[in-house]
Parts: C-alpha cells; structure tokens; sequence
C-alpha cells in the first residue's frame, strides 16, 4: 500500500466504497466532526453504513467521540451524500496525506461538494459554546501541506462564498468565522490563545484546514462548519477537558442534525 500514491490510494477506497455500498457515485460528501456525529441521521435514508477499516486508507478513530464508518445516504431528492464519519487526524502521527485522505476519497468518488465540520475552541470571549458557525476563511498553522510539488492551488474562495451564501439562505442568523488549525492534540496555552487572537483568527482547532486545501485541488466546492464547543485557554475561566468538549457536543446534537440536514438540501437543491 506504501508504493501507492495518494491519488491511487484513494481511487482504491472510492472502488471499496462502491463495491461495500452498491452505489456507484456519490454527489455530497460530509465529514462529521466533534458534535456532528448523529446529523448523518436526519439527512435521509441510510442505504449502507460500513466500518472504516474495511475502506483502504481509513482506519477507526482512537478519540472517544469520533465515531468510525462510512455511511451512504440517499436524501428524497435522490440525491447521493457520503458521510464520513472517521477523520484521521494529523496528530495521530500517521502523516498529512492520512489526514486528507477521506477527501481525496470523496473526490475519487465522485463528489463535487465537500462539506466538513468540526468541533471548535473560540478565541473570542464574545462567542457562546453550543452555537454553530460558518467557516469563512483559514490560517493554517500546521506548518503543513497535503500537496506536494509545484502545485500552486488558489485558496482566494476555498470556503465558497456561494456555498456560504446558500447556508445563509436556510439558515440565516449563522455566523461566521476564521479558522485556526494548529496540529495538537494538546490545547493551546493561555499566551498562544493571546497570540492567536492578534494573528486575526477566531476559532481554533485540529482538522479542517488541511482537509480543505486537498478538497480544493480535487476540484471540489468547500463547505466548512464548526461547533464551538469551548471558550479556548485562558478565555474561560478554569482548565479545558476533552469531556467539556463531549458535552457541549452532546446538549448540541439535537439542534446540529436537523441543521445539517437543512444546509445539506439546500446546497442539494443549488446544484
Ligand atoms: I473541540 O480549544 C476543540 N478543538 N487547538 N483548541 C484546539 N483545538 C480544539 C479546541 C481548542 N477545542
């Protein structure tokens, strides 16, 4: 599997995919992040839910609260989603093509939109953990990239404005944010938190950015989303636990499915 490239490594998964689902092609692709676990349930009909790590590439995740399959949903309008329900991240040390991997594969796949969500830390003391919000741009602070070589990828419109634009006209009191991803998996200290809110960024957290960077060289039109789960280090008063970011994901779900559910008809209907 190691002499592969990443773009055959992924047209090997979008085969399993096909071959373990009966469908073909997908047309929307959604990654679920912390909080966004059980949205896939309100989109539409579950046709086949199948483990990560019968896909190549994919692996199940070790963080409670990520939950490990793939799913492929059929909405009424007929209407193909895949839900991608196991990211690999970049601090599990498995390199930054692992990490991009479930795009490629939606790209692979046959995906044009690619919408990823995540659970954020805010940076801003005047946002409220629970609400969710539109990613409007990044800063992406791994020090990485997912594309190697003379590859000069145009990020000015990487989280779409018509996606964006789209969302907004199903749900319009959504705000929006700039992204901060940083590789972890520890939070950042209170002086970092500092030093991000200068850098201009309003939410911080540890996927997305990469993920999108990859969905836009395949082609695909970007959606991001992000839960604010937590007010970042030293914005809050006391410690930050991975529970707290369970929790906060929990009491949110029942709102962020039907949500979800709603941008994801509309930008269906927009095509
Ligand atoms: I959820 O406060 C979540 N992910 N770096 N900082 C960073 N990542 C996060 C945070 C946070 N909350």
């Amino acid at each position: 599997m190691f002499d592969q490239t990443p773009t055959e490594l992924a047209a090997s998964a979008a085969r399993d995919i096909a071959h373990l689902t009966g469908v073909d092609q997908h047309d929307i692709a959604v990654t679920l992040g912390s909080g966004w676990r059980r949205a896939a349930e309100h989109l539409g009909t579950t046709v086949a839910e199948i483990p990560a790590e019968q896909v190549t590439g994919f692996r199940t995740s070790p963080v409670q609260g990520h939950t490990g399959t793939l799913r492929s949903v059929r909405m009424d309008d007929g209407t193909r989603v895949l839900v991608v329900g196991a990211r690999t991240h970049f601090y599990e040390g498995h390199g930054v093509a692992a990490t991009v991997h479930g795009v490629r594969t939606a790209a692979a796949a046959g995906v044009k939109t690619m919408i990823l969500t995540n659970g954020a830390g805010s940076v801003d003391p005047e946002r409220t953990p629970g609400d969710a919000i539109l990613i409007k741009d990044h800063i992406n602070l791994t020090a990485q990239s997912p594309l190697v070589g003379a590859t000069f990828i145009d990020l000015t419109d990487l989280y779409s404005q018509r996606l964006r634009d789209v969302a907004h006209s199903v749900a319009p009191d959504l705000d929006e944010a700039i992204y901060m991803q940083l590789t972890g998996p520890h939070y950042e200290t209170p002086t970092e938190v500092k030093m991000l809110r200068g850098l201009g960024g309003d939410i911080v957290g540890m996927s997305t950015a990469l993920e999108a960077i990859a969905a836009r060289e395949a082609g695909m039109e970007v959606l991001g989303l992000s839960l604010i789960t937590n007010l970042a280090a030293g914005i809050q008063q006391g410690a930050l636990s991975h529970q707290e970011v369970l929790d906060t994901g929990k009491n949110a779900e029942a709102t962020l499915g039907p949500l979800l559910a709603r941008i994801i008809s509309a930008v269906s209907s927009s095509r």
